[in-house]
């Protein structure tokens, strides 16, 4: 995993519980004397075991801070790469434009990226069907980033989880519902 997801995990738990906290998770759950670097790729093990650790300090299931983090993530990665996002300029475009535009960017400006693979589909005006796979299983981070989406653009959505598939980590279907 790319050194800017960890860097915006790390605001996020610095903002929200210290400095002291994103210390000890580190001491933890990282390498000596590690500082990551947005475009550098370190252990992907290494962010579970981070999260996990969020997990355990808030009393949260992971699932839940693996989706608080996708939302507060988005912001980061919008804020960096405002070019990429320059002409995807309502939430439906930006939604359906996740493979096609912003991971084939992305793919362009990282060193071989591991980018999970999102097929959207419009059910109509309020309901966009989202369907992620990738072998990491962050399913719920990617809700969370959809949710983050939504913050950017002052929408109101709702999530549900499809449950007329077989989920898998690997596979998950999400219903968005626009509700204004
Ligand atoms: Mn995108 C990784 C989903 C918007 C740049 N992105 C991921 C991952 C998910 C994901 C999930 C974690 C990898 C995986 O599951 O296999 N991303 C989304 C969704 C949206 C999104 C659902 C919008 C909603 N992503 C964006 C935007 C950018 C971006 C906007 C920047 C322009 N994404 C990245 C980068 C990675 C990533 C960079 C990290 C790749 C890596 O670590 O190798």
């Amino acid at each position: 995993m790319k050194g800017i997801i960890f860097r915006s995990l790390e605001e996020l738990v610095i903002e929200n519980l210290g400095m002291s906290v994103w210390n000890a998770l580190l001491d933890e759950h990282s390498p000596a004397h590690r500082s990551y670097v947005s475009a550098v790729s370190y252990p992907d093990e290494e962010l579970y075991a981070l999260a996990n650790g969020v997990a355990e300090k808030m009393a949260l299931p992971l699932p839940d801070v693996l989706s608080v983090f996708g939302r507060f993530l988005f912001g980061s990665l919008a804020a960096k790469h405002t070019a990429v996002l320059a002409e995807l300029d309502t939430f439906e475009k930006l939604i359906m434009a996740i493979d096609s535009v912003i991971h084939v960017e992305v793919a362009k400006l990282y060193d071989e990226p591991n980018l999970p693979k999102i097929e959207a589909t419009i059910v109509n005006d309020s309901e966009i069907l989202l369907d992620y796979r990738s072998p990491r299983k962050l399913g719920f981070c990617a809700e969370g980033l959809i949710y983050g989406a939504a913050d950017y653009f002052n929408k109101q959505i709702e999530i549900s989880h499809n449950r007329s598939v077989t989920q898998s980590g690997e596979h998950t279907q999400f219903v968005v519902k626009i509700l204004a």
